[in-house]
């Protein structure tokens, strides 16, 4: 299958490219490196030393001889180049990762609210009409977030992206219909992710474009079976207060001996995967396309719930390291219940990697090998909002 990466020298793309290469597909990248300029702006670096995307395809040609394909463009801005890419390699399926990721960046200021949206609503609208308009029916597999749906659902099981509502109608009968679960975003980044939303259902109902959402959870972990196979292949690990997530800030942290990071009470409770996880749910959604007519498929990819003191506390106990509650620089609820429906993943046969300690021990090893790269002054959250 002729598969498009939009965003495939990220965290999660670059994984998902080699897993996806590896099984035979043919493999073209599309990233613009705005996830190494902000590195450059923030004065940040990945805590594991991450290698170019020339470096890194011309790794995998050697040890498997197989090609990927790259190319270094925009998709928010240079939308003929989108076009005539899709046009000239008819690409089955496009998996589009190509968003400015971070909550907290995204607050930074009016000018990192801007980028956000117009980066992220931009590159999702340019990849739907460029699919429109170049008549070819690929299938676009998006990487959403749980952070669309807020992460308290008032008592009820979170489901897979509707609800079921009944009114009453005019003439008294009961009226049943399936809508989008009511978006509600803590951040402009996730703001960006509930507008996604409606451009897929939009362009779904007009155009008949085949759509999954998949709305993951916080990942964690950074190798996968196939970035592990060489250092040229290593994955990124961002650890800093911006765009470091808070499983692997707090691995990293307990690495160095920096007491582990928790926001106010810690009662935060939030959806997390797996990195290796995350490669698979995106081969399992590759390989099972809707059909043509299906209205947009949304699954929630997350395995676990977890609070973040829990979390704290868990890898305390392990890595013998203190525990700070410092005040939480964001606006969100201090506690919080969260439950999830996540069958459809595991229906297909997801077989998720749990958070037991051996797994966690191999990320720390991660953490603790590469510690020597950690910029202490960078871990605290600044992003006030
Ligand atoms: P990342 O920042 O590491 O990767 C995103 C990649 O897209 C980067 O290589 C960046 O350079 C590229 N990119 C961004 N805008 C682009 C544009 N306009 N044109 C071309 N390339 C562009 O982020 P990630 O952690 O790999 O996340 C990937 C996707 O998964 C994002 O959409 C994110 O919202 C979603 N997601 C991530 C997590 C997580 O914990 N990392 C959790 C849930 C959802
Ligand atoms: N937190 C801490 N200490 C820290 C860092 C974070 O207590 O040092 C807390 C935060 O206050 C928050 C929770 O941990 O309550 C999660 O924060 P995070 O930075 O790990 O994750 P978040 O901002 O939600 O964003 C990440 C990814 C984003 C993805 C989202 C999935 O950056 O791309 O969409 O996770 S979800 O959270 O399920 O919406």
């Amino acid at each position: 299958m002729a598969i498009m990466i939009l965003g495939g020298d990220g965290f999660c793309g670059w994984p998902t490219t080699l897993h996806l290469s590896r099984q035979g597909h043919d493999l073209i990248i599309v990233d613009n490196f705005s996830r190494r300029d902000i590195d450059n702006e923030l004065e940040i670096s990945s805590l594991t030393p991450i290698k170019s995307l020339g470096e890194r395809i011309r790794a995998w040609r050697d040890l498997t001889g197989k090609e990927i394909r790259s190319w270094h463009f925009d998709v928010a801005k240079n939308y003929d180049q989108l076009l005539t890419l899709i046009c000239d390699e008819k690409p089955h399926c496009i998996v589009h990762f190509a968003e400015q990721r971070a909550a907290p960046y995204s607050m930074k200021s009016s000018r990192h609210k801007r980028y956000t949206v117009s980066n992220n609503i931009n590159a999702t609208n340019n990849l739907l009409a460029a699919i429109v308009e170049s008549g070819i029916d690929a299938h676009v597999v998006h990487l959403g977030t749980m952070g669309v749906y807020g992460y308290d659902a008032a008592g009820l099981k979170i489901p897979e992206g509707y609800l079921p509502v009944r009114m009453a109608g005019l003439d008294g009968s009961v009226v049943e219909r399936e809508v989008l679960f009511p978006a509600d975003p803590g951040s402009i980044y996730h703001l960006t992710k509930t507008q996604d939303q409606l451009l897929f259902a939009f362009y779904n109902k007009n155009d008949n474009i085949r759509v999954t959402d998949l709305h993951q959870g916080i990942v964690w972990g950074t190798q996968t079976r196939e970035t592990a196979l060489d250092n040229r292949l290593i994955n990124r690990f961002d650890y800093d207060g911006d765009y470091g997530t808070v499983l692997n800030r707090f691995l990293m942290q307990a690495a160095i001996g920096y007491p582990l990071t928790v926001h106010g009470k810690g009662g935060q409770t939030r959806a997390f995967i797996n990195i290796q996880d995350t490669v698979r749910c995106i081969e399992l959604a590759v390989n099972n396309p809707p059909q043509k007519g299906e209205r947009v498929r949304i699954f929630n990819q997350m395995t676990e719930v977890f609070r973040v003191i829990d979390l704290a506390r868990m890898i305390a106990e392990m890595m013998d390291v203190p525990i700070a509650q410092i005040p939480n620089m964001r606006k969100e609820r201090e506690e919080n219940a969260l439950v999830v429906e996540n069958a459809g993943l595991l229906t297909l046969g997801l077989n998720p990697i749990t958070l037991e300690k051996g797994l966690l021990e191999e990320i720390a090893s991660v953490a603790r090998k590469f510690a020597h790269n950690c910029d202490r002054t960078k871990i605290p959250c600044v992003s006030r909002w």
